[in-house]
């Protein structure tokens, strides 16, 4: 089953997403995701210029010899651009071999554990009534584990809070990456967020009841003291997780948290590497690995991660916002089904414009996604409507203290 074309797909329906499409010889193609938020285009020119030239010719049921090939043949390793563009080679080789095998990837991952993975929504308000109707809408909608994201009196704009008032209309998140010509400026104050952020819980377990999970994302933007006082202060609301209290290249930062309080933990969105968790698993600092399949090298690499986190008791949570193609979330979703150590799954839905594009078959029925018996993957590219959609620069935002500083967002 040699490998006969590649394509890197770049495409703006609504958002900008990567895409690599490989043909094997009889026809069989596979479909992978290399979307990188904000710095898409260094990921196509990395598979373009790179990684393509190399594929054609190759046989495509070796998907492990083929990461190998392009982690140690690259000789430099690791990073987000790197592990994108493996990691879209690897699941669109995995697409390949379900397809050509007749089976949902899942089957070939060793077969369901479950009937279905429970997904976590965005709720978030800039004030209480707002973030009651954003969570009512989220239940409304078939949501069954809710992440809660709070405005903060006297910030203009937070990010993770959606920019009107949710509930009307087919949006109901935010979306990360804006097109505008610099990155967009927000402002930040974390001891006016440690002041803020426990009395919202107070009030939303107090409107919604003990039993509701509810999430937060603390995007990076505290010390580990700072993260250490808020897991505390949260306690008594019995958060399902904290996620990225602290920059996560610091994986120290964690034991310091971890002395301090039994909050659940949860980090890795930008991680893209087994090499990044060694400490957090092997001394047992977290709870949730927050790892994507786009950013980490693909199925392969993260079920190694996944295998690795279940011999310390820590469970999946992938990443799962828009910013993560349906081609991604789909391969997320096969792994979500196959793992023993599985524990939720993020899940933004897309708009209607990105699923013209990308033909989905997974489901979302009861709090649960399920990737669909369909073989492979579960999606179909159309590359007309692709082409209907030309890339358009956007870029996260950035965060300053009210002095001008430049802080962690
Ligand atoms: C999350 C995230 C995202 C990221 C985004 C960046 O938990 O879903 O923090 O919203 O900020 O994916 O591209
Ligand atoms: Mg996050």
């Amino acid at each position: 089953m040699r490998i006969a074309a590649v394509e890197v797909v770049v495409t703006c329906p609504g958002r900008n997403f990567v895409t690599l499409r490989i043909t094997t010889e009889d026809g069989i193609t596979g479909l992978g995701d290399a979307t990188l938020n904000g710095r898409e285009l260094a990921v196509e020119a990395y598979l373009r210029e790179h990684v393509v030239p190399l594929l054609v010719g190759r046989d495509a049921s070796a998907i492990e010899d083929t990461w190998q090939y392009l982690y140690r043949g690259a000789y430099w390793r690791r990073g987000p651009v790197t592990m994108a563009a493996i990691a879209a080679v690897d699941t669109a080789l995995w697409d390949i071999k379900a397809r050509a095998a007749g089976m949902p990837l899942y089957q070939l991952l060793g077969g369901a554990c479950r009937v279905g993975a429970l997904a976590y929504g965005h709720a978030s308000g800039r004030d209480l009534p707002e973030l009651f109707d954003s969570i009512r809408a989220h239940l409304e909608r078939g949501f069954r584990a809710i992440r809660v994201q709070t405005g903060i009196p006297g910030l203009d704009t937070v990010y993770g809070v959606a920019a009107s008032a949710a509930g009307g209309g087919d949006r109901y998140d935010y979306e990360p990456a804006r097109p505008t010509a610099l990155p967009v400026e927000e402002s930040w104050d974390t001891r006016a967020y440690l002041r803020h952020v426990p009395s919202v819980f107070e009030a939303v377990r107090s409107e919604f009841g003990p039993a509701l999970p509810l999430l937060h994302d603390g995007h990076h933007r505290m010390t580990p003291i700072e993260a250490a006082r808020l897991g505390k202060a949260l306690e008594p609301y019995d958060l399902f997780w904290l996620e990225d209290a602290t920059p996560g290249e610091d994986q120290a930062a964690l034991r310091l948290i971890r002395q301090h309080t039994t909050t659940p933990l949860a980090i890795g969105e930008v991680f893209n590497s087994i090499h990044d968790y060694t400490t957090l698993l092997s001394e047992r600092l977290i709870d949730y690995v927050r790892s994507a399949v786009t950013h980490t090298g693909g199925v392969t690499a993260l079920k190694k991660v996944l295998d690795f986190a279940a011999v310390y008791g820590v469970k999946s949570g992938m990443h799962g916002p828009t910013d993560i193609s349906p081609v991604g979330m789909a391969a997320a979703l096969h792994l979500d089904l196959a793992v023993h150590n599985f524990g939720i799954q993020e899940y933004m839905p897309h708009t209607a414009e990105t699923l013209e594009v990308f033909r989905t078959s997974y489901t979302f029925v009861d709090g649960l996604l399920h990737p669909s018996d369909s073989p492979g993957l579960g999606v179909e590219l159309d590359v007309d409507a692709a082409g209907r959609f030309p890339y358009r620069a956007a870029y996260l935002p950035v965060n300053r203290l009210a002095d001008g500083t430049l802080h962690d967002w």
